[in-house]
């Protein structure tokens, strides 16, 4: 579907447009046109009899180091062998813009992948963590080798099962006692501080939120929108589906990230007097 007559485009381009101060708020959705199977879909294959909020707490890794780690290595993989798509160069894109007009678009997402990063946007916070950032359980002190490349062999082939299920982690350098645990945020724990009160600050200031790609289920990250709409500001919500904010969106587009994103590039450019340089 071209991007054009997707419902209610063109009052979130005339947004875009007068947009100074951007938040984007991104979930699993965005990522999903990279490969990156979203949190509903990553319990495939291997891991289908596992719910993720199973998998993704404290209590899963005491019980079962060996399985929880190898999850997360396998998605650390698998997103290592994913690319950007348009979706993220879109933002990215709209990030340089306003920048060169002084103005700034700042990014907030739940997904512990790294491809804003590799679409060239710089992220203000990963309100659930990283696959990237692995950290002692007991010392807390970050590994000391990227544990995310893939272990032998290249990052394309399907790892035999049980040896992808039973990968212990690794010993911490530093402290010698505690093992490595995922940078991310698992379900009972606390969102990173700073993450939060700086996304939330931004959100209170920005005259458009943009929430891309987020089925708006887990909080406290659900709740963040309507910090925007509360400081009056306009928030537009890109998915296909429904979800539980759609209602409260200034306008909801019902279309893909990877569609609907550049066409707002498009549109602030059309504005700004922008070439597609690129
Ligand atoms: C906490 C890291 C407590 C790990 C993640 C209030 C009410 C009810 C429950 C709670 C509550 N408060 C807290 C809870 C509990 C819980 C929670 O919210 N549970 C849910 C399930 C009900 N929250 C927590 O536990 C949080 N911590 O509350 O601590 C506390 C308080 C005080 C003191 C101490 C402790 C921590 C939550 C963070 C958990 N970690 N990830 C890992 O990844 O392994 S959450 C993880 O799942 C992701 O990070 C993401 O946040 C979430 C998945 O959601 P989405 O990203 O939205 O993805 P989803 O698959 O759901 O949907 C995809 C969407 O994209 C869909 O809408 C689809 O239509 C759309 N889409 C698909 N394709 C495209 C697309 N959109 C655009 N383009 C496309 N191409
Ligand atoms: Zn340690």
């Amino acid at each position: 579907m071209d991007a054009e007559i997707i419902p209610g485009l063109a009052e979130a381009a005339d947004l875009a447009r007068a947009a100074r101060r951007v938040v984007v708020l991104s979930g699993a959705g965005l990522s999903a046109e990279s490969g990156v199977p979203t949190f509903r879909e990553a319990q495939t294959g291997l891991w289908e009899r596992y719910s993720p909020e199973q998998l993704a707490t404290e209590d899963a890794f005491l019980a079962d180091p060996e399985l929880v780690w190898s999850w997360y290595r396998w998605r650390a993989r698998l997103i290592r062998s994913c690319p950007p798509n348009a979706g993220h160069l879109a933002v990215a894109a709209w990030q340089r813009r306003l920048a060169a007009n002084g103005d700034a678009l700042t990014i907030a997402t739940q997904n512990v992948d790294d491809l804003h990063e590799r679409a060239g946007a710089e992220v203000l916070a990963h309100l659930h963590g990283s696959l990237f950032d692995d950290r002692c359980a007991d010392c807390g002190e970050p590994a000391a080798h990227d544990t995310g490349t893939a272990p032998e062999g290249d990052a394309g082939s399907a790892p035999d099962l049980e040896s992808m299920l039973r990968v212990a982690p690794p010993r911490c350098a530093v402290c010698g006692v505690g093992v490595l645990r995922p940078g991310v945020v698992w379900f009972g724990e606390m969102l990173p501080a700073d993450a939060l009160a700086n996304t939330l600050a931004a959100l209170e200031q920005c005259d458009l939120a943009v929430v891309a790609g987020t089925s708006a289920t887990v909080q406290p990250a659900a709740s963040l929108p309507y910090a925007a709409l509360g400081a009056g500001a306009a928030v537009v919500e890109v998915n296909p589906e429904v979800t539980e904010f759609s209602t409260a969106a200034t306008v909801h587009l019902r279309g893909t990230a990877g569609q609907v994103l550049p066409a707002l590039v498009r549109a602030y450019d059309g504005h700004h007097g922008h070439h597609r340089s690129d």
